[in-house]
This record gives structure tokens, sequence and C-alpha cells, in this order.
């Protein structure tokens, strides 16, 4: 365990809902549109991210989580002068189960980086797609739950929404210590391409300065619009940051050299790890989410990175993590985890989860996973989630109650009725 007031990267995944399904409902999204109308797994996907959790912690590493929202979403249907026999895709995007990528949550500005020494988030307004335009109000009471403490954390607002917001997937922090003050890195996209731009330039500036971050210690980058018609909705798809380390695509970019050099700029000690085009096409990594990797810092002081199974899948990616494991960059260890239930609808392990550098004793300690709760998280899987969602029963009244009441016996076993 930590000592007292330490500040500790700590990564809060959301558990897969149990209305988990395949829609199609996310433009650019091409894991996403191409899973469209498939069966899906809730409980077999919940189960991957729940191993998941559990591998990192034995990592030696902290590990929260976030409970799904409640589903379907009536009032949504309400609001639209719909319900239950709406067109598919209204009554799909009630159901969806998106909160689960908890890197489109919210922004986090940790401690040391902001004005008034306190962790700020600013929760993403999602607005560009209907379905997740839904999530911030209640992800807002989950996270004002979660970080009550007033003396450590600041709960914003999300950015209005004229301004497309999608979170900490557009946001990066390079460092050289999770607890010294960070350069801040927000990525945003110029819309005008095949596939919308969801992280709006003017909704980043508004985090940076609702975060009050240091302007000089704060950089704002372009996505390269081809990247984004390649499939990459959010940078994450293309890129990752930790501690000193830049792990990207060269593609990801509107200005590759120019975004090295502003970081540079702000931050000499930057390491970037780049894969070239040749090595590992834009399309392949967008196929494989090479860089929807967890890149983690070992207690030991090394970096590992987590990558979805499919990377170990793809004779490109594979060889190319060989011969980045076997050289000398900062990157020593490939741990390859299976998501698939979530990467089939663009989900890889990093949109999985969202990190929050901050004391673990300064959190509401229900949100952080334990032994005994990830015991208990199981047993509600296992026994409350469904196995199958066909794309006809979305919108089955039995099934509606069969959710509802899976995910009460969540919060019932976790304590957290208060999010009923
Ligand atoms: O917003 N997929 C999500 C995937 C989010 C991935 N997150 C990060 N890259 N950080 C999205 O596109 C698909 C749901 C459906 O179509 O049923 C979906 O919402």
């Amino acid at each position: 365990m930590s000592a007292p007031g330490a500040l500790v990267e700590i990564n809060f995944d959301g558990i897969v809902g149990p209305s988990h399904n395949y829609a199609g409902l996310s433009l650019g999204n091409l894991a996403a549109t191409s899973h469209a109308g498939d069966v899906s797994y809730p409980r077999a996907a919940a189960l991957q991210g729940l191993a998941k959790m559990e591998a990192n912690r034995a990592l030696g590493l902290a590990q929260g989580f976030f409970v799904p929202l409640p589903r379907p979403n009536d009032a949504l249907l309400v609001q639209l002068g719909a319900d239950e026999r709406a067109e598919r895709a209204l009554r799909a995007a009630a159901w969806s189960a998106s909160a689960m990528w908890t890197a489109n949550a919210a922004t986090v500005s940790p401690a040391p980086d902001t004005g008034d020494g306190r962790c700020h988030l600013t929760p993403a307004n999602l607005v560009t797609m209907l379905h997740r335009g839904q999530e911030w109000p209640d992800t807002t009471r989950q996270l004002a739950l979660a970080f009550a403490d007033e003396r450590h954390f600041v709960l914003h607002a999300p950015v209005p929404p004229s301004f497309g917001d999608e979170g900490a997937a557009n946001h990066m922090r390079l460092t050289e210590a999770h607890d010294d003050p960070g350069i801040e890195v927000f990525v945003f996209g110029r819309s005008g391409g095949r596939f919308p731009a969801r992280q709006h330039e003017q909704a980043s500036r508004a985090v940076a300065r609702l975060h009050r971050l240091d302007r000089a210690r704060t950089v704002f980058l372009e996505q390269n619009p081809e990247a984004i018609a390649a499939g990459a909705f959010h940078n994450d798809v293309v890129g990752v940051a930790n501690g000193r380390v830049l792990f990207t695509h060269e593609r990801a970019f509107a200005d590759q050299q120019g975004a090295y050099a502003a970081i540079r700029a702000v931050f000499p000690a930057l390491e970037v790890v780049e894969v070239a085009d040749s090595e590992v096409s834009l399309a392949e990594a967008i196929r494989t989410y090479l860089f929807n990797a967890q890149l983690l810092t070992l207690p030991d002081g090394t970096m590992a990175l987590v990558v979805p199974s499919e990377c170990a899948e793809s004779a490109a990616v594979s060889a190319w993590l060989d011969r980045m494991v076997a050289g000398n960059g900062p990157i020593a260890r490939v741990i390859p985890v299976d998501v698939r239930q979530s990467m089939a609808n663009g989900g890889g392990p990093a949109c999985l989860r969202l990190r929050v550098v901050a004391d673990p004793r300064t959190v509401d300690p229900r949100f952080l996973l334990d032994d005994a709760k990830a015991q208990r998280i199981g047993n509600v899987l296992d026994e409350h989630w469904p196995e199958t969602i066909a794309p006809g029963e979305i919108g089955d009244p039995h099934l509606a109650r069969r959710v509802r009441a899976a995910r009460l016996s969540l919060l019932n076993a976790l304590d957290l009725e208060t999010l009923a």
C-alpha cells in the first residue's frame, strides 16, 4: 500500500452492463458498425472486463470500477416522443451499455497539474452520438459519489453541448512521475471528413481552462484527418501516453513532427515510441487496436503494455511488438488480454478504463476493487447477467425487467443502492 498522501494512478474500469449489445450506433467506429446485428454475450463481456481488472490488480496496481448506468433509459425515448415500438436505432440507443467505455466518462487533471492543487474532473458531454449523449447525467452522479471529498476533487459540469467532448480518450498526460506536475495534451478533430470528428477543439480548451491548467504546460494537437477517416474516432485508437512515453502511430496527428516538437518544447524528457506505417499500417493498427492499450508503470518502475489479444493474432503487429520488447526501449513487457466482446463494439483495454491519479484513501472505497468485491461482482455476473442478447430482443419488456434487476443486484452487492 502506498504511503499516506501518495498519488498513484488508479484505473477505473466500467463494468460491462447487462444490456450490452451490437447495434452499430457509432458511425466512424468500424468495429461497431461491422458487428451491427450480431448476437452479444453480456455475461462473457462483463467477465472479460473483470478478468482484465483482476490481472492488473495482480500486477500490484490500484484498480477501481464504475457500475453500469440505468438501462433501458425510457426517459430518452420519452424525450424523443418515442416508446419501445420506436425505430430500431432509437430503441437500441436507450438500451446501450456504452458507459462501459469509461475513457469517455470524463477528462481528469490530477492535483499536481491544476491551479488549486485539487484533482479536476469534467464529465464528457458525448453529444456527437445519441446513445452516448445520454450518459453524462448518470455518470456525473457516480463521479460525485466516488470523488465526493472536496478537499481533493473538483467535479465540473460538462462543457456546453455545441462543443463535442469525448473525455479522456482525447487527452494524454506526460510526467516524470505520476505525482509530479504533468504536461497535459489535448487532441481534437476537425469536421469535414467522411466520419464525425467527435472532439471539438473548443471543448478541449474549455476543459483546460476549467481545470485551471498552466497554459505553458498544456498542448493542443489536431488529430490527423486521415486517421479519423480510417476509423480512429478517438485519438486513443492511435496513441497512448504514460510517464515520459508517447506510444503512437506515425500518422496519428495532423502534423506529426510538429506534435512531437510542441510536446518537447515543454517536456524535453519526452520519449516517443513510434510505429511506422510501413511496419503496421493505420488500417491494421485500428483493426487490432494496438494503441488502445494500457501503458502501465509497474511497481518495479518498468512499463508494460496491456494489448488486446487481437494484436497477438496479427503477424505485422506481433512482429513489431516482439522487436519492441527485444530492443532497448522504455516498454519492457507486452500483456495480451481478451476483451473481445468490447472490442467488437470498438472498445479496447484503454477504452474500458478512466485513469485518475489520486491517493486511494481520498476515493470512496466502494469504488475500489479488492478480493471480496471482485468475488461479489463475479457472482452477480454469473447469476444475473444475460448470457446472450439477439438483436430482435432489444425492446423486449421481459428482457428489460431482467436487465434492470441484474443492475440492482450489482448495486446491492456493492452497497451502491443509492445509484438505483
Ligand atoms: O463511442 N462504441 C463506442 C466505443 C468507445 C471506445 N472508446 C474509446 N476509444 N475510448 C463509441 O463508438 C458502439 C455501440 C453500438 O454500436 O451498439 C459504441 O458506442
